[in-house]
């Protein structure tokens, strides 16, 4: 039987909400390709399936909303078409089920819990630089911003670096684990690795004050992560793009001054 070939819908120049599925790849060494960066012509192809207000369904596949999107192919339907589905949790669910990057039966739901509530905090700092209008330039919403961005770093940041924490903890008492949920690494550590990375780029002084009050999280595990096998190769590739005007945005007045 044929491997599944797994393609991914994506912008072409940010890490965005892909990275959170390229990095769960890149962990268990599961080969992949990108339509908008390996094809020629291919970000049309993505705009064409994923964007548009009438975007083309492939294969039978329901209409995407936006990418991230997943096209798997030979994976073992039995009808010959591909299955395409979207948003980036549901991605992760599916591919760390093929990939055994969930934590298997036992500890599948928790994995999931922990990759939620990152991604939650993913899109609050989204929402930090544009809290009025997704729509709108940042310079239109700058005040705003600058309310949004301190409420986030001085309300948010602790609740969720401080749950983070205490799933390390509860770990290593339950299981040794030095990951967050398990033994091994699974994407609930590399979900929670993009956004934590992402809130370096983007508030390089208030990360080097929490380190202090969060050594576990912000220091032990973020090392921990980004050297772990497949990771620390990939990260030093080109295929690891740079964040530039994407979901983590460098603001320097954004920043805690
Ligand atoms: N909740 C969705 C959000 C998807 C999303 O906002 N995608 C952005 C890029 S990160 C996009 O390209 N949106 C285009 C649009 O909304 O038209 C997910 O997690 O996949």
């Amino acid at each position: 039987m044929s491997q599944p070939r797994y393609e991914l819908y994506y912008h072409p120049g940010i890490p965005g909400r892909l990275e959170h599925v390229r990095l769960l790849l890149e962990a268990s060494g599961t080969p992949y390709t990108e339509i908008a960066r390996d094809q020629k012509d291919g970000y049309s192809t993505v705009q064409k399936i994923c964007m548009g207000k009438a975007p083309e369904s492939v294969d039978g596949n329901p209409p995407m909303f936006a990418p991230p999107a997943l096209r798997v192919t030979n994976g073992g339907s039995g009808n010959g078409k591909s299955l395409m589905i979207s948003q980036t949790p549901n991605i992760l669910a599916y591919l760390g089920e093929k990939t055994g990057m969930d934590g298997g039966e036992e500890m599948k739901w928790w994995v999931q819990q922990v990759a939620l509530t990152a991604l939650d905090l993913n899109n609050e700092v989204h929402n930090s630089h544009h809290p009025v209008s997704i729509g709108a330039f940042y310079e239109q919403q700058r005040e705003e911003a600058l309310r949004n961005a301190k409420d986030v770093r001085e309300m948010r940041f602790p609740k969720y670096f401080g749950y983070f924490e205490r799933m390390l903890e509860w770990n290593k008492e339950a299981r040794q684990g030095k990951y967050l949920v398990g033994k091994g690494l699974t994407y609930a550590d590399t979900t929670v690795w993009q956004v934590l990375d992402g809130c370096f780029f983007a508030f390089p002084r208030e990360m080097e004050v929490r380190r202090k009050e969060f050594p576990g999280m912000l220091g032990e595990f973020y090392e921990g992560v980004k050297s772990a096998k497949g990771l620390k190769e990939y990260l030093a590739s080109e295929r690891r793009l740079p964040y530039s005007m994407g979901i983590f945005r460098h603001y320097p007045e954004l920043d805690r001054q």
